[in-house]
């Protein structure tokens, strides 16, 4: 397993991980994974959700089969008003489904609450200070009102633009935007 950690300049907050391995981004932020056609996970490195707090920490993904996808946004961007991240763009599903959604018009939220007694998308891995170390393991992949199992994924591509607001400043800073090319091999 990789270290991660908050910071912009060590390694990154987020991997992805399949059966023992851990793809981690690159110095230019972009996770480069060539998966199997299987079931893989988003690892993080983040704080709790904490609704009585104000604190609403989560991890936003957009997920689509087009590089497109990982430029809808950009360092610098802010989240508090309009824009692929902002406010209503989340897409209500249900976290225990274990399914990404695509689709460039709203937003997979990710996120755990200590405690919390809800299906929740994040999975406790390690308590590390005030961050978490989570995992939420993905089965099936959805696009257009139709869901597939990731096994049928085999030769195909999903291009993920993930961002974990660390500082709740509502702006994309350095660090916090991270790029994914997932690549399933054929099996
Ligand atoms: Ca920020």
């Amino acid at each position: 397993m990789a270290a991660l950690s908050l910071g912009c300049s060590g390694p990154s907050w987020v991997s992805i991980d399949q059966g023992g391995r851990s793809f981690v981004p690159s110095s230019d932020t972009t996770v480069r994974a060539a998966l199997e056609a299987r079931p893989f996970s988003i690892h993080a490195l983040v704080k709790p959700y904490d609704e009585a707090g104000r604190r609403f920490y989560g991890i936003k993904i957009l997920a689509g089969t087009l590089a497109s996808v990982q430029f809808l946004a950009h360092v610098g961007d802010r989240t508090d008003s309009e824009g692929p991240f902002g406010p209503g763009m989340g897409m209500a599903v249900d976290p225990s489904s274990r399914t990404l959604y695509l689709g460039e018009g709203g937003f997979n939220y990710l996120y755990y609450i200590d405690g919390g007694t809800e299906a929740q998308s994040l999975k406790l891995v390690a308590a590390k200070g005030e961050s978490r170390d989570v995992m939420a393991t993905f089965i099936s992949l959805a696009q257009g009102g139709t869901t597939e199992p990731v096994e049928s994924w085999g030769g195909k591509e999903l291009f993920l633009l993930m961002f974990y607001d660390a500082d709740l400043d509502d702006t994309i800073d350095p660090g916090e935007l991270v790029r994914a090319r997932l690549r399933f091999g054929k099996g």
